[in-house]
């Protein structure tokens, strides 16, 4: 990546390119790790994001003729849809579909959606669990909501973020990764309480601490992930319905054990005690970092860990290879991030052991004839923004 130039100059310069005239302004949204709380946003649960680094930039300007232009820096295509595309879901697919589901979902809304020219670069790897779908739909938001002087305030674009998603794109994603991506605040993580979507940022000083989060690709496939993430909360739905609950949010920690003796399915039994444990280490490693020992999240990050490794099944050997050899070479914690059956990996490290780590997490792959894994240290960034 150092051999590129900056993401927001690719942008400016691709939309130059494509359209022959600089654009108006360059709008920025960053991709996301999940410290902690996994499959517990769509059960009106608990998450703690922190943005990356990475981000996608969208350069943009009014569009003369009212219709939507975008060019991809990754395709090195350009869609054009104008209003009947975006009249109801599913005419534009592929990558597009994420900006015309912001279209029209503003739409839906209400909003007087201006016509636009676009141009997408992104430092986001894509199919690595990051959220890069997430990223381009809110630099795509901030930049239409900009353009046409609406009036939508941060607190209320996840939720049409994640209606793009959900329904024009047809992805029956939960909320965190549009809340990240648009609320997140540099140097903290965000504590998001999914259902009133009530945020509260919670410092994370990495440097301050000698700490640092390596962030691990783990290369493996995404192996069915789009089927098995809705199964996986299709059978959420059904668990809560069957405890007579709304969602299993409201299923306390202390009442696990009644809640677990109604159900006749080990299965559900096992998606249960995992989202139910998983919103409790949400709140024991916020109680944590407030009170400044962040080196003991550490020990509920593994056990997430093991919770979506052992009750909610959605890790793959790549992964599970990744967290045990991180630990074994003495990271304080490591787990699985994001929707999982693939993706990234973290690992909350002494800074001064990030390199060991990740050379055992290297080795541990070669052993098994992995395809190598890639790595990266990183601290919390700030959430989308324009950047002139
Ligand atoms: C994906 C989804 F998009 C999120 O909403 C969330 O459910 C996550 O998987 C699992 O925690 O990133």
């Amino acid at each position: 990546m150092t051999d590129r130039l900056d993401v927001a100059v690719r942008a400016a310069a691709g939309f130059r390119t494509v359209y022959a005239t600089p654009p108006a302004g360059r709008w920025a949204a960053p991709g996301r790790v999940n410290l902690i709380g996994e499959h517990t946003d769509y059960n009106d649960g608990f998450v703690l994001p922190f943005a990356l680094p990475l981000r996608t930039v969208v350069a943009a300007a009014p569009h003369p003729a009212g219709r939507w232009t975008v060019w991809s820096e990754l395709t090195g295509e350009t869609v054009d849809f104008g209003p009947d595309e975006v009249a109801a879901p599913g005419r534009i697919t592929g990558w597009a579909a994420y900006v015309a589901g912001v279209v029209w979902a503003l739409r839906e809304a209400g909003h007087p959606v201006p016509g636009a020219r676009l141009a997408v670069a992104s430092d986001v790897p894509l199919g690595a669990g990051l959220s890069s779908s997430a990223a381009l739909e809110a630099a795509v938001l901030a930049a239409l909501v900009d353009l046409g002087g609406l009036d939508l305030p941060a607190e209320q674009r996840p939720r049409l973020a994640q209606r793009a998603e959900n329904r024009y794109v047809g992805a029956p994603t939960g909320i965190m990764d549009q809340s990240a991506a648009i609320r997140c605040r540099a140097g903290h993580a965000l504590f998001l309480d999914c259902r009133t979507e009530q945020v509260t940022h919670i410092p994370f000083d990495l440097d301050a601490d000698g700490l640092a989060v390596l962030v691990i690709d783990s290369r493996a496939p995404h192996r069915h992930a789009d089927g098995e993430y809705a199964d996986r909360r299709a059978s959420c739905e059904q668990a809560a319905a069957l405890l007579g609950v709304t969602a299993l949010r409201d299923v306390p920690a202390d009442g696990l054990d009644d809640a677990l003796a109604r159900l006749v399915d080990e299965e559900a039994r096992r998606r249960v005690r995992h989202v139910v444990t998983e919103n409790q280490r949400v709140l024991d490693s916020v109680a944590l970092l407030r009170a400044g020992r962040s080196r003991q999240i550490g020990g509920l990050l593994t056990a997430s860990h093991a919770s979506m490794r052992d009750d909610f099944a959605i890790t793959v050997p790549e992964v599970d290879t990744a967290v045990e050899a991180a630990l074994a070479a003495g990271a304080l914690g490591a787990r699985m991030t994001g929707g999982g059956f693939g993706g990234c990996v973290l690992a909350l490290v002494e800074a001064a052991q990030a390199d060991q780590v990740a050379a055992a997490v290297t080795a541990a792959y070669a052993d098994r004839a992995f395809t190598p894994p890639t790595h990266t240290t990183v601290t919390p960034a700030p959430g989308a923004t324009r950047l002139d």
